[in-house]
């Protein structure tokens, strides 16, 4: 990571990145620095949460999640972790290892449930009894769980990893296809309303190279493999496009991102307040659904009974998340 010759912009001690978007290079202190500074501007730019609410992290393993956790706790925030066992081979073995290991040694407490132990099936087999790509019943899972803890535990808010990279691809998805009613909720905050809880992602305004960073220089061991059933994954080859762009015009992603945010969003604001409509709740779990049973509770149905099926027989579909 170092950058050999190159001088940090705040204290001119040796830089450890450079970070061209900034047009400026970094050490370890002031990275951090700026990392803590971006993540409070989002949150009371977006009105994200105050100091008083309860906050549930939904963390994966990964960078970003745990990278988000640590901030908010070092911030002072109340914050919890939610982990959700995918049952996607040695990736969510691992995953698992490193979310338990990282509340462990700071003492956090980690709520957890595993799909294959509490609701007998796993993404690889929901994937092939739904007849679905694997992102798709990952996220409706993840959404799912999610939604339910932060409700049951009395959380005011669920928090996630996802960063600037994350939000630009979706966003440059979601205009290629036009598609309004994701443009109209793809937002740093989304209220609670209809049963669900408040949803903030306060890590928009910093790309995955700045949270790794914040990892490396913390100390934070991560799950560095990516999900083994995400090749293909359309979001990838976004992010691949936006970075190709970035490499040869530095603050272009953050311009797209943030414009939108700016400039777009508060125009798509009344389609996206639109009430989902007539919600009640599900006959079998009490969450908010349209229909008689959640779509959570009837892939439950049709995955559980389904005969395992190994990750390695879902490798290489392409998913959505
Ligand atoms: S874990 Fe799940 Fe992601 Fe893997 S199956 Fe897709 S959605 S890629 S964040
Ligand atoms: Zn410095
Ligand atoms: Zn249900």
């Amino acid at each position: 990571m170092a950058v050999s010759g190159s001088k940090c912009r705040s204290c001119k001690e040796p830089a450890v990145i450079d970070l061209p978007r900034h047009n400026a290079n970094f050490c370890a202190e002031h990275l951090l620095q700026l990392c803590r500074r971006q993540v409070t501007k989002a949150i009371e730019d977006y009105s994200m949460f105050s100091p008083d609410d309860r906050i549930l992290v939904a963390v994966s393993g990964g960078k970003d999640s745990l990278a988000v956790w640590d901030m908010l706790v070092e911030a002072g925030y109340e914050a919890d972790g939610f982990y959700v066992g995918l049952g996607i081979g040695d990736y969510s073995d691992e995953s698992g290892r490193f979310v338990h290991a990282f509340a462990e040694e700071r003492g956090l407490t980690l709520l957890s449930t595993d799909l294959r132990s509490d609701f007998g099936y796993d993404i690889p087999t929901a994937a092939r009894a739904s007849k679905r790509v694997p992102c798709s019943v990952c996220g409706l899972s993840k959404r799912h769980l999610f939604d339910k803890a932060a409700i049951d535990g009395g959380y005011d808010v669920v928090v996630t990893g996802h960063n600037l990279d994350d939000e630009a691809a979706v966003l440059l998805g979601n205009v290629l296809h036009w598609d309004v009613d994701y443009l109209a909720r793809q937002l740093p905050v989304l209220e609670a309303r209809d049963g669900f809880p408040r949803k903030a992602k306060p890590l928009v305004r910093l790309t995955e190279r700045e949270t790794a960073a914040w990892c490396v220089i913390r100390g934070i061991d991560y799950l560095v493999e990516e999900c083994p059933i995400a090749a293909g994954n359309r979001h990838l080859h976004h992010k691949d496009v936006l970075n190709a762009i970035e490499k040869e015009s530095p603050s272009t992603k953050s311009a797209f991102y943030n414009n939108f945010i700016e400039n777009m969003a508060p125009l798509l604001a009344e389609h996206g307040s639109v009430s989902s409509g007539d919600l009640q709740h599900c006959t079998r779990c009490g969450a908010p659904t349209s229909g008689e049973v959640c779509a959570f509770c009837r892939l439950v149905a049709t995955a559980s009974p389904h005969e395992p099926v190994p990750v390695e027989l879902v490798l290489g579909r392409r998913g959505r998340r």
